[in-house]
């Protein structure tokens, strides 16, 4: 391996807005019945490392589900309309999914753009240290969440061929449906014909092993959802007592989706004075912390194509219940 050039640029200015929309997104949620948060902001650097030991436990099957199929699919997927010229990852995290992908590349390939998009600086820098080892491909990390990263690059070609686009690890799920569609429409709009869209989706499954995914033995995820708590006591001033809130992961069957929360244990005043929060909390109240929805194959198929693309080829793993669709640009 020769290794490339990987860069990690950060918009200027990056933390403070950063900062600003954090405080204003927790005075937002935490003033709302039922209180609540927004997902992204789970992905601090200890979140970001917390969920990739999530991604390793053995109850938490979508990360090996999905390399399972990258490395037995990736040359067809790779081979399907390209080669590619350029890949696109939305919520790259540490870039584990695309080496995945990458080693499936055949030798002397023609050489390849990766623009990495995540809202973690910490997984975009140990993403481009990973990806910068393969040969022939030039790494950019872009710190941004999904609309500020397509926006800024999905649209931008090399010239030089198609572009596929990631979207991995059933990321998809933390969006609630009509926004799922609303990201899907977003990605396909600066796409043109013979671009494509990879899209890993977690299946429903039975709820007792979704419960052990959500809340697992090991305490990981109970970790990482209390983490958020944590991070607005360093970045907002807060003055949450951490120990006095517990995760609670439940099974919304209606919703077809896992939900998670934090649930304090005791009645308590809590003051987030950068978010210019000040609140009584009762005993049992919860925060609303993330939705992950759980998908049938048919439901991947619909929400794709009214995002605008034509699914072509679908690979299920049938015993973790994962699916991953390659779905070709079509019109809207
Ligand atoms: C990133 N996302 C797809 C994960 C999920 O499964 O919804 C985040 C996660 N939450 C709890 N465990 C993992």
């Amino acid at each position: 391996m020769t290794g490339a050039s990987a860069r990690v640029s950060v918009r200027p200015a990056a933390r403070d807005a950063a900062i600003e929309g954090f405080a204003a997104a927790v005075r937002d949620g935490l003033s709302r019945t039922p209180r609540q948060l927004p997902t992204r902001y789970l992905y601090d650097s200890l979140g970001s490392a917390l969920f990739e030991a999530i991604c390793r436990l053995p109850w938490y099957r979508i990360t090996r589900a999905e390399a399972g199929l990258l490395s037995r699919h990736g040359t067809g997927i790779l081979g399907a309309y390209g080669p590619f010229a350029r890949i696109v990852e939305l919520g790259s995290g540490g870039g584990g999914k695309l080496a995945t992908l990458l080693a499936t590349r055949p030798a002397g390939a023609a050489p390849l753009r990766l623009d990495l998009i995540d809202v973690s600086r910490a997984a975009l820098d140990a993403a481009a240290q990973l990806l910068r080892a393969f040969d022939g491909v030039d790494v950019v990390g872009y710190q941004a969440d999904y609309e500020a990263g397509i926006g800024d690059m999905v649209g931008q070609g090399t010239g030089r061929g198609p572009a596929l686009v990631l979207l991995l690890g059933s990321n998809i799920g933390n969006f609630d449906p009509a926004d799922a569609v609303a990201l899907m429409r977003r990605i396909r709009e600066p796409l043109g014909s013979g671009d494509a869209l990879l899209l890993g989706a977690d299946l429903v499954k039975p709820e007792a092993d979704l419960l052990l995914a959500y809340d697992d033995p090991l305490g990981v995820t109970a970790a990482f959802n209390r983490n958020l708590l944590v991070r607005m006591n360093r970045e907002l001033g807060g003055d949450f007592d951490v120990a006095s809130f517990r995760h609670r992961a439940v099974w919304n069957p209606a919703a077809s989706r896992m939900e998670m929360y934090l649930v304090s244990t005791r009645t308590q005043q809590v003051r987030v004075p950068a978010a210019g929060i000040d609140m009584a909390i009762r005993q049992g109240e919860a925060i609303w912390t993330e939705n992950s929805y759980k998908y049938t194959v048919e439901g991947v198929t619909e929400m794709l194509e009214q995002g605008g693309f034509i699914p072509r080829t679908r690979w299920v793993d049938e015993d973790a219940r994962f699916v991953l669709t390659l779905a070709e640009a079509g019109g809207f």
